[in-house]
């Protein structure tokens, strides 16, 4: 991989979100930055460009340099090499917001020497600079796409740096263990002093326990910060629409009186304590000739075998019918919360009634009329979520990218090799190549070792401008 080709460039890019809004930011990075700059700035003041000093602001026009018509009133900031983001020359011009300065602004960047830059090519060059590791890189997106504060806080402390932080210790460890080997590999006929080979194992071994510890909150970080994917389902007109509806707080669903009124699916993300719940409204599911109907049952039966968590709403009002026992059925072994609703009329139904297979304490009754029982709901609706995973503080690493995963456990299997190879004292030349590829894995993460493949992976998930 040729890093000096990735940097050579200046890049230009708008690094806000397009449509309306106050201002707009600029971004211009590379060894022409401020050349562009100049070439395109006029001071409201008539001084000199040439005096611009690095981390102030500046404020002028924007010119067209073919009409000399001024484009917009912006501020400008220039950042030195290697003082910025990306560790090169950076220039940010602030202009209005809209739909058309911001790009006027960025088409004369262009023309006057930069190329547009391509999605999360700024994190790229700060990665390829030394300002940040590969994980820490990664975080940068967490941390925008991040849909609730305790997954932002997750996102936060991985570009911080205290991932990397913690894999550098491990390679610390491993960096020893290797030195102690590859001392003995000229005298294998020796054997690898007794009280040495006790040390290593133990060290394998605590490191072993560790990183099992690390992979195990893999579903926890997923969780955080993809969210649990939750179908609401049911039979028609138990309440779904309604109790989307209170969840979110505001009236994103039809409700209405007439079964089968929701056909299509409905996503909407709600918060439960932190946790990123996306949740699905279904169409109700019944025994129908009327085709359009089956088709929304079937995305419903579907989108609930998807479902890492499912809502199952009855109307407790009314007697159990078949239709009520299908969608029961469909809980299997998913996690799950039984909803009896519209506790506000008289209650037909206790949980007695429910197949003995299900769960009791699972059974809560609501009124989503009269949003009676809600917070109740939420609460334990977390309960049931987060179960045993509670004891992970939000101050503790957490890992929530499949890449990490699959590396450390690459590395983990290396090191149960090793540990049983040390055990028969196979020669350290053969040890020491178990303990390089655990390295090796621990790079991949940090991003020592790595392809232009993976960089291009993982950059292509940013937005422009970042
Ligand atoms: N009394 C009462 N009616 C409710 C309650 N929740 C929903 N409804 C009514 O039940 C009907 C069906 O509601 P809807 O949310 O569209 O049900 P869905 O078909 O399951 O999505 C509507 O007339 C709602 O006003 C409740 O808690 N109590
Ligand atoms: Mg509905």
């Amino acid at each position: 991989m040729n890093k000096d080709i990735l940097n050579e460039d200046t890049i230009a890019a708008i690094a806000t979100p397009p449509g309306h809004g106050g201002i707009a930011i600029i971004r211009i990075s590379g060894k022409n930055s401020l050349s562009i700059l100049k070439n395109i700035f006029m001071r409201s003041n008539n001084k000199s460009i040439d005096e611009i000093k690095p981390y102030r602001f500046y404020r002028g026009f924007v010119i067209n340099n073919k009409d000399k018509q001024a484009v917009d009133d912006v501020l400008v900031v220039y950042m030195k090499s290697p003082n910025s983001y990306t560790g090169q020359d950076i220039v940010e011009i602030h202009s209005h917001g809209g739909n058309v300065v911001p790009k006027v602004v960025l088409d004369l960047c262009l023309i006057n020497g930069a190329r547009a830059a391509n999605p999360g090519e700024y994190t790229l060059r700060a990665f390829l600079n030394g300002k940040m590791d590969l994980s820490q890189a990664e975080a940068v997106v967490d941390v925008i796409n991040s849909q609730t504060e305790k997954a932002l806080k997750q996102s936060q402390l991985q570009l911080e740096g205290q991932l990397s932080k913690k894999i550098n210790t491990y390679k610390d460890i491993l960096l020893d263990m290797l030195a102690e080997i590859e001392a003995n590999v000229d005298f294998p006929e020796e054997g690898i002093d007794p009280i040495v080979k006790d040390r290593i194992l133990g060290e394998s071994e605590s490191l072993i326990i560790n990183l099992k510890e690390l992979i195990s909150t893999f579903n926890d970080g997923h969780i955080l910060k993809h969210g649990m994917t939750t179908a609401i389902i049911g039979r028609p007109n138990v309440g779904k629409s309604s109790l989307l509806n209170c969840l979110l707080r505001k009236e994103r669903a039809l409700v209405s009186e007439i079964p089968g009124t929701t056909r299509d699916f409905i996503e909407e993300t709600i918060d439960i304590n932190g946790i990123p719940l996306k949740l699905t409204d279904t169409a109700g599911i019944r025994a129908t000739e009327k085709s359009i109907e089956k088709m929304g049952i079937d995305i419903s039966i579907k989108k609930s075998q998807e479902a890492e968590f499912l809502i199952i709403v009855l109307d407790s009002s009314q007697n159990l019918n078949k239709d009520d026992y299908e969608v029961i059925k469909l809980i299997r072994n998913s996690n799950h919360i039984i909803i009896f609703n519209k506790n506000d009329l008289s209650m037909k139904i206790s949980a007695d009634d429910l197949p003995s297979n299900i769960n009791k304490d699972n059974v809560l009754d609501i009124s989503a009329k009269n949003n009676t029982n809600i917070e109740e709901l939420r609460t334990k609706i977390f309960n049931i979520i987060s179960g045993d995973h509670k004891a992970n503080e939000s101050t503790s690493v957490i890992i929530s990218e499949l890449r990490h995963k699959n590396s450390l456990e690459q590395a983990l299997q290396s090191f149960e090799r090793f540990k049983k190879a040390l055990n028969i004292n196979e020669s350290p030349e053969y040890l020491a190549v178990d303990l390089r590829y655990g390295l090796d894995k621990f790079g991949e993460i940090t991003g020592e070792i790595t392809t232009e493949d993976i960089l291009s992976t993982i950059f292509s998930k940013f937005c422009i401008g970042k």
